[in-house]
């Protein structure tokens, strides 16, 4: 725009969504306060004391005027609400092609893991024409992933998954805040987000020092550090279900004392109270015998899991393990 920055940048296919309609409502708000501010003026002056006008028969109905009122602003603020709502809908549903980051908001920072492995602290790089979908969790309180350039703000809660998705249109360098109190430094609780030409971020992908793989094969020595292994690896002689193609299935689940199971889709939610809360909800046909391992694992650890959990084939493919 000009040189007073009103507005922050556009850097995403959502923020000219979001200004778009932000213009539009703050066209008709000031539309409708000048129009009446005027016609106040107007009359104020036409009907003043001792104004010679004529006051015979003031109309004190009109039914065509109160059509107009009330059907005027509602076409105008139904095809707000629309359009808002469509907005809405797009900001919460990530494209299929979309590439997860996972962020865990912790005080006073933001830990933020690439499936490829790398991780970052406060910082993240992102290839510019690319949707990117944030799963995200948080260690301790509220805190709330603000990116004001992508028009994105998202609150991440403790105890469960949140996601938004952005499209970065420009390369640069945006800034990140956390927009929720949540403690002594939340002012300092921010970064950068990095918008790269998707060569360079290939490069930045792939070189560094991190060697300790994906984040899937992160996930497998977590799986076998945890002794999950000893229950679900192939050579275990306890009796427990094997999460080969589990993600994205339909799991029967038996509660208190039920004897028709009743279906649950095993998303990452499912799969993450599977393992801090086994007990509430049982595979059918299997006994209670998980341990809990709520304050064992982190936040980090359990999405690590999870996605080596995902590596392991999705839907579809367990019905052939039974
Ligand atoms: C003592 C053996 C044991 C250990 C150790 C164990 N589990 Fe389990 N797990 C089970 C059993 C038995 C079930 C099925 C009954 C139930 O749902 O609790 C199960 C269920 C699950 C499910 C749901 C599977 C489905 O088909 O819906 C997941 C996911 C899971 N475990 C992950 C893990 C992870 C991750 C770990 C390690 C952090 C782990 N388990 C450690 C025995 C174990
Ligand atoms: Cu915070």
């Amino acid at each position: 725009m000009w040189n007073f920055p009103l507005f922050p940048e556009q850097a995403s296919t959502t923020a000219r969504q979001v200004d778009l309609i932000f213009l539009v409502e703050l066209g008709v708000v000031v539309f409708f306060s000048v129009l009446i501010c005027a016609l106040i003026v107007f009359f104020a002056i036409r009907y003043r004391r001792g104004a010679k006008v004529n006051r015979d028969n003031p109309p004190i109905h009109s039914t065509a005027v109160e059509i107009i009122w009330v059907g005027i602003p509602l076409v105008i603020t139904l095809g707000i609400f629309v359009v808002g709502t469509a907005i809405f809908f797009d900001i919460y549903a990530p494209p299929g092609d979309a590439s997860r980051i996972y962020v865990v908001g912790k005080q006073w920072m933001w830990k933020l893991k690439h499936p490829e492995g790398k991780r970052e602290i406060n910082e993240l790089h992102v290839p510019v024409g690319r949707p990117v979908e944030l799963w995200m969790t948080s260690e301790d309180v509220i805190h709330s992933f603000y990116v004001p350039a992508f028009r994105i703000k998202q609150d991440v809660l403790p105890g469960r998954y949140t996601s938004i998705w952005f499209k970065p249109t420009k390369p640069g360098k945006y800034h990140l805040f956390c927009a929720e109190y949540c403690g002594t430094n939340h002012s300092r609780m921010g970064g950068w987000i990095y918008v790269m030409d998707p060569a360079e971020y290939e490069k930045w992908l792939t070189d560094g020092t991190q060697t300790d793989g994906t984040m899937a094969m992160q996930g497998k020595d977590l799986f076998v550090k945890h002794h999950c292994a000893g229950c679900h690896g192939v050579e275990s002689t306890v009796k427990a279900p094997k999460l080969e193609g589990v993600y994205g299935s339909r799991v029967p689940i038996t509660e208190g004392n039920e004897i028709q199971p009743h279906f649950v889709v095993a998303d990452d939610r499912y799969i993450r109270s599977s393992i801090l809360l086994p007990k509430s909800q049982v595979v059918a046909g299997y006994a209670p015998v998980m341990p809990s391992y709520q304050g064992q694992i982190g936040e980090d650890d359990l999405l690590t899991i999870i996605e080596y959990i995902k590596s392991l084939g999705s839907k579809g493919t367990r019905e052939t393990r039974r």
